[in-house]
């Protein structure tokens, strides 16, 4: 394991550069149209100007017709619920309940108690105008045990979720898997071994079954490369290990139990459409010298390739199976036949994108962009137009999804009942304008999710951070429509920013 690999960035960790240099000529500042009128429209009738001002033209941006205006959220981080109709239990259950693991010791035992409260919440979503609604199906719901036959209490749960969906309107996306591993699968061994990908299959196929008639769209594994990152290199996710050897060979049984879904969903016969959905990080040289474009470019191998590549090309990026060597785990685990299988054809590419990584001559990284309340997380919009542009560069014409944008707000809800999160309007009106860029320039995007719906368990972060558009408060459960909500609300009407 190279010097280089051990140095990624560490999502939700803190970063430790901040030298903020110069930037090039590529990257100048971020311009956006339209701000002024977006916001005109919204519904408070009280929207004050954007934080930062970027409105460069009252021009408004129009999306193509029937854009799929969506949100996001995912199972163990909004349900609560966690010991409900036979629900069995989640490497996150065992990790949040882990002493020292999530700050002030939040747990998703309630969350945003979704569970209880999600005719509510398609009401809120219906009130929105969603065209598109990305959730995630809790494995340990439908498996308590990661095998054998389905606890039909789970299964319900999800129809009446979907079918509420269809009744207001609303095209559902579900996720087959957001990290919530049953625990007696990782007891097995969890994704170090080989097997657990052909439990997922057969978990995606019990899914399918149930419910292949009434979801057009599914996404395998919600960002591997996170699960791989956070949860085997650096240890602050479930299940907490720091083993660089394991976490890329928990990256190959990833995609390898992504493309047995995909084979699961056609054997099944399903209609429905099915793609994986990556968490791409553009990556930039942080100077002009030779050293950090190479390392920039291995950089780029780890953040992006290993995923895209293997999915799309069927090969694993030469430059990081030579930088893992011949004798990792994960080299010596990939079989005959396992990138075909990887590589199945996908109907479409979900793809997330919160921030950009400089990478120095070194294989360190820097800052040169103000953070979000996420340490991780620099502010870059054009970031967004620069990954959409590239995967459709690279890998062809392959309809896109953008399944998860936005970021955490210091959101705190007035006396007169009001949340402005004005920095979350300003957020997300310069990334939709970066893809709307990229539209133009002929990125098939399908559809675009802010994450997040709701306010809800943001993983080592608890509670703390509130990335929603709604406004949870967790002592009442009460819902709260931000700024924001009352914005996105009105681009979707008005099918512009
Ligand atoms: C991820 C997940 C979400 C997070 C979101 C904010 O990207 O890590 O899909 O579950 O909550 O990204 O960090």
């Amino acid at each position: 394991m190279s010097m280089l690999t051990r140095r990624h960035l560490l999502r939700r960790a803190a970063l430790s550069a901040t030298a903020v240099t110069p930037a090039g000529a590529a990257l100048g500042a971020v311009t956006t149209a339209a701000g002024a009128t977006a916001l005109a429209g919204c519904q408070t009738g009280e929207d004050a100007a954007p934080t930062e001002p970027t409105a460069s033209s009252a021009a408004r941006l129009q999306f193509p017709v029937n854009f799929g205006w969506g949100a996001a959220t995912s199972a163990y981080q909004i349900e609560g619920a966690a010991k409900e109709d036979g629900r069995g239990e989640s490497v996150w259950d065992t990790f949040s309940h882990t002493p020292g693991r999530i700050r002030n010791g939040d747990t998703g035992d309630v969350a945003a108690d979704h569970y209880h409260r999600y005719a509510e919440d398609l009401d809120l979503m219906r009130d929105l105008g969603l065209r598109s609604y990305r959730f995630s199906i809790s494995w340990p719901r439908i498996q308590p045990d990661g095998t054998g036959a389905a606890n039909q209490r789970g299964i319900d749960f999800y129809r009446r979720l979907v079918d509420g969906l269809h009744e207001r309107g609303i095209s559902p996306m579900a996720t087959l898997f957001h990290w919530d591993l049953p625990q007696t699968l990782q007891d097995a061994g969890g994704w170090e071994s080989r097997d657990v990908a052909y439990r997922f299959a057969d978990y995606a196929a019990t899914v399918f079954e149930a419910l292949g008639d009434r979801v057009p769209v599914w996404l395998t594994i919600n960002e591997p490369k996170t699960v791989v990152q956070n949860g085997y290199l650096y240890g602050h996710h479930a299940p907490g290990r720091q083993d660089p050897d394991a976490a890329y060979l928990v990256a190959h049984h990833l995609q390898l139990a992504h493309g047995l879904a995909v084979q699961a969903l056609r054997a099944d016969g399903g209609t429905g459409r099915i793609g994986p959905a990556f968490n791409l990080h553009p990556c930039y040289p942080a100077d002009d010298s030779p050293a950090a474009a190479e390392a920039t470019r291995l950089y780029d191998g780890y953040e992006n390739r290993l995923y895209l590549d293997s999915a799309l090309k069927g090969s694993y990026p030469e430059d990081v199976l030579a930088d893992l060597g011949p004798t990792s785990r994960m080299v010596r685990g990939i079989r005959d036949g396992d990138l075909e299988i990887i590589s199945s054809p996908v109907d479409v590419l979900a793809v997330q994108y919160y921030t950009p990584i400089y990478v120095t001559a070194n294989g360190g990284t820097m800052r040169r962009w103000p953070t979000s309340e996420a340490s991780w997380q620099q502010i870059y919009p054009d970031g967004m137009y620069d990954i959409l542009t590239r995967v459709t560069r690279d890998y062809g014409p392959i309809p896109l999804t953008v399944t998860e944008n936005g970021l955490p707000t210091p959101d705190v809800l007035a006396a007169d009942g009001t949340v402005e999160d004005t920095g979350r309007v300003t957020f997300l009106r310069d990334h939709l304008a970066a893809a709307h860029r990229a539209v133009t320039d002929g990125v098939p995007l399908e559809s675009f999710h802010v994450w997040s719906l709701l306010d809800n368990f943001e993983w080592a972060e608890g509670y703390d951070q509130r990335w929603g558009l709604i406004y949870i408060d967790y002592p009442t459960q009460r819902r709260v429509l931000k700024r924001s909500a009352h914005w996105y609300r009105q681009v979707i009407a008005d099918n512009a920013v």
